[in-house]
This record gives structure tokens, sequence and C-alpha cells, in this order.
């Protein structure tokens, strides 16, 4: 299509120019977290006859979205360039080009994600969710509570700037659930734990008044967490497997994440089982699922004390006084050193590498608009 014609018709078809290009199905895409604020940010892509849209589902160069007109699969080619901290990933809103072949031009900021240092040894970090609000972590009553696992999981929760939510499932499958209730508890300070069943309905009501905004099930493969989503949405939606006998593992049931609005407000993500849970610049998570010793360590004598052998150290005073379990302690540090680690693969090299694709897509949006001013 040459620059002419482009010009007769503007770079859309006449057909998408007849989608509504202001925010006017509050049952549409309010359903899925879209809001006021949103909206007035979108103003300058509404001008450029582009759409706002909610990432469900990404595979490979297509992706499943939600528009104020129902769901669409659109392409998303450069600029995103190869970094996944910019390629779009479920829970993104991103512009949409409408038209037979729905394009996603740009991805509008994130006020959250849930990133991983991916298990191939590359330095970029893996996005699991994007725009999410509470992280329900769904660990399993039916296996011996892995205390690291969930300091793992906690910490990428936390990172990831919404508010994790500990839930315990399967009460229904052990005599005594209490005992693995405040084991996770001290594991979890400042995160509310929940004991739940699908099978008796235990706290799935409390886990529902929990959930704010956007929510994202984590966990390994087996632990529920569609079984607990099910529950949530109130109908069989997401679609659940047996879990081994010998060892309670999952099979990997759910394969691709999935986003569907709850009955009661809210949005639900739902994930694959985590195989592996590497941080990636998780810092401020860590001081947060550890802040316990972030607090004994104020009162080190020693503002750079490394909890060791020095003197006038609160740290190792409440490991000997009993109050601090050592393995808390080893476990902080295994992890401080395994984030350092991962942190500095994130080198100054692809921060700027971001930085430069981040203004070639603004620069790409706009020559898209400059392109859309110049038509009579
Ligand atoms: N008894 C009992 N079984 C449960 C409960 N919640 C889940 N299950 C069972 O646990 C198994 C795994 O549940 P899923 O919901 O598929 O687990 P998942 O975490 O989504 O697993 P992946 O999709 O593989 O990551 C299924 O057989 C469920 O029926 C519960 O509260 N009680
Ligand atoms: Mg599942
Ligand atoms: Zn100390």
């Amino acid at each position: 299509m040459g620059v002419a014609s482009a010009s007769r018709r503007g770079p859309f078809s006449a057909r998408c120019l007849t989608l509504p290009h202001t925010f006017t199905d509050p049952s549409g895409l309010s359903r899925y977290g879209w809001t006021d604020a949103l909206d007035q940010d979108f103003t300058e892509h509404y001008e450029a006859g582009l759409l706002p849209a909610r990432i469900s589902r990404v595979d490979r160069g297509l992706c499943s979205a939600i528009t104020a007109s129902g769901p669409v699969r659109a392409t998303f080619a450069a600029p995103h360039g190869p970094d996944p901290l910019l390629t779009p990933c479920t829970g993104d809103w991103a512009a949409l080009r409408p038209g037979t072949d729905p394009h996603l031009v740009a991805l509008l900021p994130r006020h959250s994600a849930i990133v991983r240092s991916p298990a191939s040894g590359s330095s970029h970090g893996q996005v699991l969710a994007a725009n999410i609000d509470t992280v329900v972590i769904a660990l399993s009553l039916a296996v011996p509570l892995d205390a690291a696992k969930l300091e793992r999981l906690l910490a990428l929760a936390w990172e990831s700037g919404a508010q994790p939510v500990m839930v315990l499932t399967k009460a229904d499958l052990v005599a005594d659930p209490e005992a693995a209730y405040a084991e996770a508890g001290a594991l979890a300070p400042g995160v509310d734990v929940l004991v739940t069943s699908v099978a008796t309905g235990r706290h799935i009501d409390a886990l529902a008044a929990l959930l704010r905004g956007t929510t994202v099930l984590l966990g390994p493969s087996g632990a529920g967490k569609s079984s607990l989503g099910n529950a949530l949405l109130g109908e069989e939606r997401l679609a659940t497997g047996a879990v081994r006998t010998q060892d309670g593992k999952g099979r990997h049931t759910t394969v691709s994440r999935e986003l569907v609005p709850l009955p009661g407000g809210g949005v639900l993500i739902d994930t694959p089982g985590l195989r592996g849970i590497s941080l990636h610049d998780a810092a401020d998570g860590l001081e947060q699922v550890f802040a316990e010793i972030e607090h004994l360590a104020r009162a080190c004598r020693f503002s750079d004390c490394a909890h060791d052998s020095e003197p006038g150290c609160a740290v190792q005073a409440a490991i000997r006084a009993g109050e601090l379990p050592q393995r808390r302690l080893d476990s902080y540090r295994k992890l401080r050193r395994e984030n350092a680690w991962a942190a500095s693969r994130t080198d100054a090299r692809l921060r700027d590498e971001r930085a430069r694709r981040q203004k070639a897509i603004t620069s790409h949006l706009r020559a898209t608009y400059k392109f859309r001013d110049q038509q009579p």
C-alpha cells in the first residue's frame, strides 16, 4: 500500500475506524481491570487509532487479548525485541492496532510484575505475570512444608510489588493442619496465611475476600492452583489433574497462563506449576520475606554487621536465645548471595539496551502518530 492510498484511507482500514475510540463498554474491559485512570492515560493512543487490550495469553509471536469489543488474536513482532521484560506477558495492557490483522503496537507501563531468572542461564528476567495486585502462593498440606521453597516464592511475590497471600491447600487430606499453619506463619511476616480445601469449601470465601484487583496463582505443580481458581470462579473452567501417588507431585496440568474475570469483581491469572524459582533482582523482596532479621539487624552494634561473630550482633543473640532459627539466617544468606549473582548479570549493557529499546518503541509510536497527523 503506497502513501497515496494510505492518505486517502488513513493508516487503518475503514472497518476499524468504526470501532469505538473511547471506552464505552464498562461490562467489557472494566471486568478485566481497566480503570478511568488507565483510560485517561490512553488518550494519545486513542487519537492514534489504537485500542486498549489486556493480554490474556502469549504464544510464539501471537497473543490472545481482551478488548472492549471482545477477544482478539494479535501479532506483536518488532519493536518489542528479544528482551522478555519488554515482550508482552499475561496481564499486560497494550495499545492494539485493530483491523483484520490486529497488532500490538505498544505495552503500557506495568505497575507490577513477577520476574524470575530463567533456567536457561540467560541474564534476561522472565516475566510470569504483569499488573497484578495480589499473589496467592499455593502450597499443598499433603506434602511436607518446604520452608526454602516458600521463602523463594514469597521473595518473588514481594518483589513484584503486589501483596502476597499464603494458601495451604488440601486441608481435608490432613488430620492436623495447625502445625504447618504455624510454621508458614513464622516464615511469612506480614502475610495472611489461610488453610483451604476445595473439597469441603473451607476458607474459600475468606480467600475471595482477601483478593484485590488482579490475582495471580503461583506455586508448584499439583499444589491445587487451578482447583482454587475453579472454587473462586464457581465453575470448573480451569483444567485440573491428579498428582502422583508416590510423592504428591503434580503432572503440570496447566500449560499456559490464563486470565479470567472473577464473579465478584477482580481478575484471576492461573499459571503453570513452577519448576525452578530463581530470583532476579529481588533484594527488596528478600528484605520483606526476612523482615524479622532486618529488624533485629538494626540493633547490631555495627551497621555493616555480617551477623557472623561480630561483637554486639543482635541477630546472633536472637539465635542463641532460641528466638530465630539458624536455618532462617542461613536461608537469608543463601538467597541474598544467589540474588546478588543474578543481579550482577543484569549488567549495565543490558540496562542500556533496555533503555534503547524503550526509546525505539516510543519513536515508533511517534512515527505512527505523525503519520496520522498528516492525514487530511
Ligand atoms: N482432596 C483435595 N484435593 C485437591 C484439593 N485441591 C486440589 N486437589 C487435587 O489436587 C490435584 C492437583 O490439583 P490442580 O488444581 O490441578 O493443581 P495445580 O496446582 O493447578 O497443578 P498444575 O496445573 O500442574 O500446576 C487434583 O487432583 C485436585 O483434585 C483439595 O482441596 N482437596
Ligand atoms: Mg493448574
Ligand atoms: Zn549482626
